[in-house]
């Protein structure tokens, strides 16, 4: 017996994944309007999902799409998405675009949202990252303006992100970290990006023109749990190059320690006891 094709949510009903479709007069297609969120699921439960579905509406505000359901409509998706392909660790994407319109850019003319949620199973990075870190680089891609497009929103438009990632691809990473318009470390194309200096963690503020990392802020949770003071400051490429331990924190890639940034060693050079410990405490929470 061949496998049941996986079942994907548009709008309420299952459509096998070949036959699920939306219109090519899509806004989301046509002009990147929409948002969406990446959610990982731990043991067939969706891992922070009433964060995640904040953060949705939060996003779908900023850009004045009304999404058709409520959040418990959506978490009730969410679940019976992870059931009905039998999903127990893997991923969600929830996608909510304008839907169709016309030619034109104006989203009064989209009548009706479309809100996709796709589970699947999850493609990790290689155990090798973990254990003896990775390799980045700082790109000249600037992350988005906040006054232009606010990282906080997350978009269905990441081109900005895409370029940077294709600078790091280009030069051999699979990550790569951004500057914001001051020169200041933002983040990486799909990753926060934490330090610790003397002992402490330090990490961009919002302000500095950031996505709001879930797996940030439960970090920053478990950290301050474990007697580790967190300070959310602005930094600067000279405060990564000095630091004793770099990390990367993020759905899909969760904590991952980072070694080298643009060909400098990072303290050692090896995965720092901070990091180790912090990788540690976030399995021990999705994993028991
Ligand atoms: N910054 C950016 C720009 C992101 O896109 C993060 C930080 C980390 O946020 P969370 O909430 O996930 O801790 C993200 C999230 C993918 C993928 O397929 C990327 C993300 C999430 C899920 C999947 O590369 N990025």
């Amino acid at each position: 017996m061949p496998d049941k094709p996986l079942q994907i949510y548009i709008n309420g009903k299952y459509y096998d994944k070949d036959d699920a479709k939306i219109s090519v007069f899509d806004h989301g297609l046509l002009y990147g309007d929409g948002v969406f969120e990446g959610i990982r699921s731990y043991g067939g439960k969706a891992f922070k999902l009433e964060e995640h579905l904040d953060r949705l509406w939060y996003s779908a505000r900023a850009i004045m799409l009304e999404i058709p359901i409520s959040k418990a409509e959506m978490a009730q998706a969410v679940d019976k998405t992870l059931a009905v392909n039998g999903i127990q660790d893997g991923y969600i994407r929830v996608v909510v675009t304008r839907g169709a319109g016309t030619l034109g850019l104006d989203p009064n003319k989209c009548s009706h949202p479309r809100v996709i949620v796709i589970a699947d199973s999850i493609t990790l990075y290689p155990k090798e990252y973990y254990e003896n870190g990775l390799t980045i680089i700082t790109v000249s891609t600037v992350r988005n303006h906040p006054a232009a497009l606010n990282p906080r929103i997350k978009s269905l438009n990441y081109l900005n992100n895409i370029l940077a990632k294709i600078e790091g691809l280009q030069a051999g990473v699979i990550e790569a970290l951004m500057l914001n318009h001051k020169g200041e470390v933002a983040e990486c194309t799909g990753d926060n990006i934490f330090i610790v200096r003397r002992g402490k963690i330090l990490t961009p503020p919002n302000e500095a023109g950031i996505l709001e990392g879930i797996t940030r802020a439960v970090v920053i949770d478990l950290a301050r749990a474990a007697g580790i003071e967190v300070l959310e400051t602005p930094l600067t490429k000279h405060d990564v190059y000095i630091a004793e331990e770099c990390f990367l924190t993020g759905t899909a890639a969760e904590v991952v320690p980072v070694v080298k940034v643009d060909s400098r060693p990072i303290g050692p050079g090896k995965p720092g006891p901070i990091t180790r410990d912090l990788m540690h405490r976030f399995r021990q929470l999705t994993r028991s």
